[in-house]
């Protein structure tokens, strides 16, 4: 495999697929030959390369892995597919619905493996939740409801390229957490989300941006020179939802809240039982009952259902972590690739460039609803 990109996420690619143990890491590309070579040193990849295309022509790479910052996200997956080669693309998958239309479209026809890391899906106890409600054992879902806030933009010293819509997109904080969302709340439910009804804000409408640029997650240093930008997209969003057979749901997504650091909730209200799932507690999931008492499900193999546990490495108490449900994404997607097995036989833990281009099909009815007025929006369909 080749990596693009080696910022925040891209070296968690790397670590993952190591721990796969029979996929061989061979190159990393940056903007720069020296910031290439740098990186490839410092993750102890034998190569490095200037440039994605000079990467994406390596021979000896036939699965490139896009962690480039928004904006590139359709330029690289392009020029993968383009030359024929498996693209794992991180989320969302491009600008607009638009882009990443054209990006399935494209991938389907070159017949190339294409997947989009919505890491949340490989946590053992996610899969638990997916599996007992398609298997109706918490009833048909009704409600689903939950949030994903972040603290990591609460000072207006707070800066990142997510923040310029000519990087990250038109929306920021649906774009980089909403879509994980979105995505998570259809994969467990397996319901589509139709409509949407959104309230965007710009709980902080002008920042001071390091004239050095920063990465997500650090703080401003004392000596740091800042410039103060406009912002234009949004930091906070709640959103009323319609999924397929009237389930209803509602959800707010925000970087601007004190105290939650990656803190995604999910929780789904079926006809007999409810599920929730949060993140910052990945190892214990809540079922809720009427006519019993509440229960909480560790991650325990052994307490798990058959179909899901592989996704558990570990013994019950033995706790897993985000690094853990990325690399069952990955080993889902490897194992994939290595059988040669169809796009249509992938394992449901797997988001396909399909699900990534319903990601931005919701991104962009979001927006649309805030600019009518926050009306109820169709979200657009294969
Ligand atoms: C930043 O908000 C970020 O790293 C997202 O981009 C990731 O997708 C999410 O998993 C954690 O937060």
């Amino acid at each position: 495999m080749g990596l693009v990109g080696a910022g925040f996420i891209g070296p968690h690619h790397l670590d993952a697929v190591r721990r796969l143990g029979f996929v061989e890491v061979v190159a990393v590309a940056d903007s720069t030959d020296a910031a290439a070579r740098q990186k490839a040193d410092s993750l102890g990849v034998p190569k490095s390369y200037g440039s994605y295309d000079a990467l994406i022509a390596d021979p000896d790479i036939h699965v490139v892995h896009n962690a480039t910052p928004n904006f590139l996200h359709h330029p690289v997956n392009m020029a993968v597919i383009r030359a024929g080669k498996h693209i794992i693309s991180d989320k969302p998958l491009a600008m607009t619905s638009a882009q990443a239309r054209e990006l399935l479209d494209a991938a389907t026809a070159a017949g190339v493996v294409h997947a989009v890391t919505f890491n949340y899906r490989g946590n053992p106890l996610v899969q638990q939740a997916r599996t007992m409600i398609a298997k109706g054992e918490i009833g048909p879902p009704r409600f689903v409801t939950g949030q994903y806030l972040q603290d990591w933009l609460l000072f207006d010293t707070d800066y990142s390229w997510r923040l310029e819509p000519d990087k990250g997109g038109e929306s920021s904080a649906m774009g980089d957490i909403g879509s994980h969302w979105c995505d998570l709340a259809q994969h467990v439910t397996g319901l589509k989300i139709t409509e949407v009804l959104a309230d965007l804000t710009t709980v902080i409408p002008q920042r001071k941006r390091p004239v050095g640029g920063r990465q997500a997650f650090t703080a401003a240093s004392a000596d740091e020179v800042l410039e103060s930008v406009d912002i234009a997209v949004e930091d906070l969003c709640s959103v009323l939802v319609r999924f397929e057979h009237g389930c209803k749901g509602t959800f707010t997504v925000g970087q601007i809240c004190a105290g939650h650091k990656n803190d995604l909730v999910l929780e789904v209200c079926g006809g007999q039982a409810s599920v929730r799932w949060h993140q910052e507690r990945q190892n214990d999931l809540w079922i809720g009952h009427r006519d019993r008492g509440n229960v909480v499900l560790q991650k325990d193999p052994s307490l798990l259902d058959p179909d899901v546990q592989k996704y558990a490495r570990l013994p019950g108490g033995h706790q897993e972590a985000w690094t853990d449900a990325f690399r069952n994404v990955l080993r889902d997607i490897y194992e994939h690739i290595a059988a040669g097995r169809p796009m249509r036989e992938r394992p449901p833990a797997f988001a396909s460039f399909e699900d990534g281009w319903r990601a931005n099909a919701i991104i962009d009815a979001v927006l649309a609803s805030h600019r009518s007025g926050s009306v109820w929006t169709k979200v657009a369909t294969l």
